[in-house]
């Protein structure tokens, strides 16, 4: 068996992950991702008890139970390069064994839940409301770096960039699909469903202008009024393509659930943001334990 050299997976000198401070025991099968640190602590309060804490950097694990379910919360930070680090290193923990260095005989899969913040593209999905990502549509190109052809939706992707006219100076857009298990777990009347979009940054690469051109000005239109096989794209953040790539590669759930706080198609934002989160915290936790 290849042993994974100490410049490849890199560990603390107490054995824990680099950048998580994580050690496999103190992490949870069922993990759900923020991007905030603070919203960490916003999730736990709700926590039956809690077992383990740490933190490095924007990484913030709180791991306890909730209704007796245990679960791990961690933040992510923003961004799809934060999430190749974050899964990286938790299929690392459970797939890994870390003293010898070697990938474990047994997988274990993890189901993985973000609760997000993001900007709908569509009129008629307002803020303070949720979705929930069915695609997740990726502008970043961060997993285009893996071998991952077998996980992508080629045809819905040739179907947007051609719609699109997508830009060649640009990553190809990619596409993967959740995990139907956790859709159906989270799914209800009370959420939209469609795909969410997952840029790189947050001005130009969402169409924001503020003193800079940007290299295409009816991008988010051409996005908004896209359909393909009946869905639609209905929001724009940054960490579902990544979140939804990396867990198939490395064969774990995941679904990504997003409240609204803004809404770019006619350019409101919530009055007040904290409570739509409060709101899906809440929801998603009490579904996750159904
Ligand atoms: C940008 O303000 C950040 O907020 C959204 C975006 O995806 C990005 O991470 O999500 P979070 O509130 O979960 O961080």
């Amino acid at each position: 068996m290849n042993k994974i050299a100490a410049s490849e997976l890199i560990l603390n000198p107490d054995g824990s992950i680099y950048h998580l401070n994580l050690k496999p025991e103190n992490i949870a099968h069922n993990i759900i991702f923020v991007g905030d640190q603070n919203r960490v602590p916003k999730i736990t309060q709700h926590f039956d008890s809690i077992e383990f804490e740490t933190q490095k950097r924007e990484f913030r694990t709180i791991t306890g139970t909730y209704k007796g379910t245990r679960m791990s919360v961690i933040s992510t930070g923003i961004g799809p390069d934060n999430i190749d680090i974050v899964i990286n290193e938790l299929d690392a923990l459970v797939n890994i064994d870390l003293e010898k260095r070697t990938v474990k005989k047994e997988h274990v899969q993890l189901n993985i839940v973000r609760i997000g913040t993001s900007g709908s593209l569509q009129k008629d999905i307002p803020v303070d409301s949720f979705v929930l990502a069915k695609y997740g549509l990726g502008f970043d190109g961060m997993l285009h770096s893996y071998a991952c052809e077998h996980v992508l939706e080629a045809d819905f992707e040739d179907a947007f960039i051609k719609h699109t006219n997508w830009s060649s100076r640009k990553a190809r857009p990619y596409i993967v699909k959740n995990s139907e298990t956790l859709e159906e777990k989270l799914a209800s009347d009370k959420v939209f469903i469609g795909v969410t979009a997952t840029a790189v940054g947050f001005y130009g690469p969402q169409g924001r202008i503020l003193r800079l051109p940007i290299q295409d000005p009816k991008l988010n239109s051409k996005i908004d009024n896209f359909e393909y096989n009946g869905v639609r794209i209905t929001n724009l953040e940054m960490e579902t393509s990544a979140i939804y790539g990396l867990a198939k590669l490395l064969g774990h759930n995941a679904c990504s659930m997003n409240a609204i706080i803004a809404n770019r198609a006619n350019g409101t934002f919530s009055k007040d943001p904290y409570k739509p989160i409060d709101e899906l915290i809440l929801y998603t936790l009490n579904k996750l334990c159904l």
